[in-house]
Formats: structure tokens, C-alpha cells, sequence
């Protein structure tokens, strides 16, 4: 393994990536120079089946090793919705301000202290003939605002407090998200295992 492919069509995911993952021994490609690739079906119950689906399924379609990335937000008072469906909970081809509409409707009045949250981020790595060579997960916890506000990061990001803070993600810097994200602390098991596999071969 020399080159690994972030295996992921979400820009905001492969800008936090690229970051989280540069301090590492491996050169890091993007779907970029692969135009023709085509994205899996995710049908996987758990963030962890999905991205061991995308993994799989780029790294047979490039020949490269593949990391894929399985993320999302489970909300408390809404039973850990919209979890695995997080992307397509307000349709196909919806934008993220129509999900984070939908999410602020579905909860209502719900009082601040039943708004817990937690964002979850699998990551799989799949060599290139496909095996699963490792799987890591990371959470953030948090709660979800009663408005969106702050335009940084992706996603849900502009409703979700993180534990800790009384901004949400979108409102603080993407230093603070990279150090305590879901994402962060998924890449830094990924950062560890890429770090043992390179001491052992060489
Ligand atoms: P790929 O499958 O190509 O990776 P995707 O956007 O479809 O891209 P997912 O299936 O993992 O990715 O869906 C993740 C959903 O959760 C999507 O709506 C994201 O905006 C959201 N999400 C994931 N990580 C997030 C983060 O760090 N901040 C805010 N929202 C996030």
C-alpha cells in the first residue's frame, strides 16, 4: 500500500480528510481522478456495513486500497434517527439546508435537555482486491440547536452543539471540529493502524 484512495463523493468529508490524514505515511488520492466511478448502494444496517460497502466497492472499481467513510447523526428523542439515513432523510438529491429543516420540525418544542445527540463516523479500509484490512469508529456527542446558525463545516453541522461548548459546529472554528469530531477520532485510530502497518512492512 502506498496510495489510498479517499473513497467518498462528499467535499466537506474529503476537506476534513485530506487534513485529518496528512501527517501519514500513505499518498492520499481522491475520487477526483476517477470521474467514472459510481457510488454504491448503501444498504448496510450499521455505519460500519456501509463503509465497508463504499471501501469494497471503490476499491474494486479503482484497484486501489480505499478508505470509506460512513457517517451520520443519531438524535435521542427521535430513537437514533436519522442515524444510517442521515444523507437521504428529506429525499434524494436533497440540499443539507432541507434536511436540517426537516430535523428542526420533527423536534419541535423539545426541550433542551431531551436534544442529545451524537454524530457517529465508521471508517473501513479495503485493499485493493477488496478485504477488509480495518474498521474504526469514532462519536461525538452533543445536542441539537433549536436554529441553524454558522456557515463552517457540512452537513448538520450548524445545529449540533458538541458536549462542551455553547456553539454549534458551524459557528466554531474547523480547528475545534478536527480536534473533537466523530471524524477526528475515528482518523486517529486509522492514523494508528496505517502507522503499525508501515513500522511492520518496513
Ligand atoms: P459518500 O457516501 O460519498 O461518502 P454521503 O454524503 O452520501 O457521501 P453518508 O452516506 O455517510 O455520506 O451520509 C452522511 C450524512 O451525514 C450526510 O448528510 C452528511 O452531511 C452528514 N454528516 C456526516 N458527517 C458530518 C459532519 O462531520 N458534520 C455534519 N454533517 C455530517
Amino acid at each position: 500500500m502506498s496510495d489510498i484512495l479517499i473513497a467518498t463523493k462528499n467535499i466537506g468529508k474529503i476537506k476534513e480528510l485530506e487534513k485529518l490524514l496528512a501527517d501519514t505515511p500513505v499518498q492520499l488520492r481522491s475520487l477526483n481522478d476517477f470521474p467514472k466511478t459510481f457510488e454504491p448502494e448503501e444498504t448496510g444496517a450499521t455505519f460500519a456495513e456501509n463503509a465497508v460497502l463504499k471501501a469494497r466497492s471503490y476499491a474494486s472499481q479503482t484497484g486501489l486500497w480505499a478508505l470509506g467513510d460512513d457517517s451520520g447523526l443519531e438524535v435521542e428523542a427521535l430513537g437514533g434517527a436519522p442515524g444510517v439515513f442521515s444523507a437521504r432523510y428529506a429525499g434524494a438529491g436533497a440540499t443539507d439546508a432541507k434536511r436540517i429543516e426537516k430535523l428542526l420540525k420533527e423536534l419541535g418544542k423539545v426541550q433542551e435537555e431531551n436534544r442529545r445527540a451524537r454524530f457517529v463516523c465508521a471508517m473501513a479500509i479495503a485493499r485493493a482486491t477488496g478485504e477488509i484490512e480495518f474498521i474504526a469508529e469514532g462519536v461525538c456527542n452533543g445536542s441539537i440547536a433549536f436554529a441553524a446558525s454558522g456557515a463552517n463545516g457540512f452537513g448538520y453541522d450548524p445545529v449540533f452543539i458538541p458536549d462542551g461548548f455553547s456553539e454549534t459546529f458551524g459557528e466554531l472554528s474547523g480547528d475545534i471540529k478536527q480536534q473533537i469530531s466523530h471524524r477526528a477520532r475515528a482518523s486517529a485510530k486509522i492514523i494508528q493502524y496505517l502507522r503499525r502497518f508501515y513500522a511492520v512492512a518496513g
